[in-house]
């Protein structure tokens, strides 16, 4: 065994973004830019020698040669023991499981999430923490800071561990364990669940399809939906991960989902449609023909939770990110629990659930999760959804019309525009920042703006500020603009748009969510000249 110390040049592109560093798989395979980060990481914690660490990914390209290399690192800066998923597969909920359960000390995800993967795709980093969720702000700054100073890493010289063989290892001083990266989640979403009712409904005939997109759940969908829960074989498609998720966006929407929203399309088409992201966070909820917007998603599992053994007591609070649709909160006020509002991105959760603050959370990019873990969780939210339709025996169309009658209805909607030039969009966003002020009292049509503000975030539990959390105009009744730029795009920026307006009328309910947020979509392209400083005159997704 020998210390290799190796100086390196730093690279000034490991800032933190929304989840993590999420490049190019080329840019990761640069000499030493992998082991540049992963090094600062240890530079900055403190009291990990010894302890536990654990390493998993969603099975994308290049995820087999980055463990070796963090393997032999975290060998060298003295980690006690790493737990590795076997085949360093673990779904983003399995890891904050995993660390959870194990008392480990923190975890590494290598994910780029619902990115393609492929040697042209994207990779992705991200270090967990104790609580098992991502790292917060204060430590992500930190380790980009230490990336930008850092001059050597210090690794291990040593053959390539075996990590396709349960059990026990070591590399160096330090223990290795394969674990089954299924086992662990699996047994925790027994105990939150009633799965001798949701198998009861799929033996009356109910019908499911799950759609891992070729990514990380396909086998936790196998074990849980089919072995445990008896659906038949053939409810999982796509079930197979592959590196490249078959040259696909590994992303839970209408556009990149479109196969299985057909399926449900069908008349004679299965009663339930779901479908998890590249690394297993993110989810999609479809009934026959019918779309679960994400932030009515949250908001109806909210208000049912009581139905659901793991939420029986009922929830001490809940939250969602800013740009998350109001739905929840109407629910929060009946409940009469507090609701949290926080910039995007799962990190900010944590501090909320570790102070039992809330018990459930989520975002309008297709995540929703609780206090079970400290990330979000698709298979979570299926499962939640599963509970619940076959508690009531009424599908999910009758389900969300029921909280619209009850709660009104929020129509949402999120116009993205995708590489777009990063220094225009920027310009964008400044120029919109510099017209805030003037903006109260301007009317579009018979919209009128009662409010403009950029979003910042004091998080009540341990007082830290984030600033510059995405710009929000405020409508009168309710309804509301934001604008933010992407932290998880490889390349140019991602321009997102996020638009929304309550109807408490059943009677004038719209089902084109579009059509029904005609006037805001326009005030909000020309508000912010959107045309004039990128140059696109429409969106490149809608959902
Ligand atoms: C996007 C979503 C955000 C989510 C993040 C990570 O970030 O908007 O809500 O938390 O992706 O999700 P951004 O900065 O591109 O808007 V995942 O499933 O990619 O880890
Ligand atoms: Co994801």
């Amino acid at each position: 065994m020998r210390r290799v110390q190796v100086w390196t040049t730093p690279f000034d592109d490991q800032r933190p973004g929304t989840s993590g560093l999420r490049k190019k798989v080329k840019v990761f395979q640069q000499p030493h830019y992998l082991e540049n980060f992963v090094q600062s990481i240890f530079d900055v914690l403190k009291d990990y020698r010894g302890g536990t660490l654990v390493l998993g990914g969603d099975g994308r390209f290049y995820n087999r040669e980055a463990a070796q290399i963090i393997l032999r690192i975290a060998a060298a800066n003295g980690v006690g023991k790493v737990l590795v998923g076997r085949g360093v597969i673990l779904s983003t909920p399995a890891v904050s499981c995993v660390i959870r359960k194990h008392r480990a000390f923190g975890g590494i995800v290598l994910s780029a999430s619902h990115n393609p993967g492929g040697p042209d795709g994207d990779f992705g980093i991200k270090y967990n923490v104790a609580n098992g969720g991502p790292a917060p702000e204060a430590i992500t700054e930190k380790i980009f800071a230490r990336s930008l100073e850092i001059d050597a890493y210090h690794i291990v010289d040593a053959a390539d561990v075996d990590v396709d063989t349960l059990g026990s290892g070591q590399l160096g001083s330090m223990a290795i364990e394969v674990i089954d990266p299924i086992a662990d989640y699996a047994a925790l979403m027994e105990r939150l669940f009633d799965f001798d009712c949701i198998r009861e409904h799929l033996q009356r005939g109910f019908r499911l399809r799950f759609d891992a997109m070729h990514a990380v759940n396909g086998p936790y969908a196998h074990a849980i939906l089919e072995e445990k829960l008896g659906a038949p074989a053939g409810s999982v498609v796509r079930g197979e991960s592959l590196e490249d998720f078959g040259g696909l966006h590994p992303d839970p929407n209408l556009v990149h989902a479109r196969s299985l929203v057909d399926a449900l399309a069908q008349e004679d088409g299965p009663d339930f449609g779901a479908a998890t992201d590249g690394d297993g966070d993110r989810n999609m909820i479809l009934g026959r023909g019918f779309f679960v917007t994400p932030s009515d998603s949250l908001a109806i599992l909210a208000a049912n939770a009581t139905r659901v053994p793991g939420y029986a007591d009922g929830l001490t609070g809940v939250a969602r990110s800013m740009p998350t649709s109001s739905a929840i909160d109407r629910v929060a006020e009946s409940l009469n629990i507090a609701c949290y509002e926080t910039p995007t991105g799962w990190k900010f959760f944590g501090n909320l659930l570790d102070a039992d603050r809330i018990t459930l959370c989520g975002e309008e990019s297709f995540g929703t999760s609780s206090n079970h873990v400290r990330e979000k969780d698709g298979l979570w939210a299926v499962l939640f959804w599963l509970n619940l339709v076959a508690a009531t025996r009424k599908p999910v169309a009758a389900l969300v019309r029921e909280h619209w009658q009850q709660f009104g209805r929020t129509y949402y909607t999120r116009h993205d525009y995708e590489q777009v030039d990063s220094a225009a969009a920027g310009d964008m966003m400044s120029a919109l920042r510099g017209e805030l002020p003037k903006l109260p009292g301007r009317r579009y049509g018979s919209l009128e703006i009662v409010g403009a503000d950029e979003f910042a975030y004091d998080d009540p539990v341990d007082g830290s500020r984030s600033e510059g959390q995405g710009l929000r105009i405020h409508l009168d009744g309710g309804a509301r603009i934001v604008y933010r730029l992407s932290g998880t795009g490889t390349e140019g920026a991602t321009l997102r748009v996020y638009i929304e307006a309550h109807q408490m009328d059943s009677s004038k309910h719209d089902d084109d969510p579009q059509r029904a947020l005609e006037e805001q979509i326009r005030a909000a392209a020309e508000l912010a000249r959107i045309a004039h400083f990128t140059n696109r005159t429409a969106p490149t997704v809608i959902t």
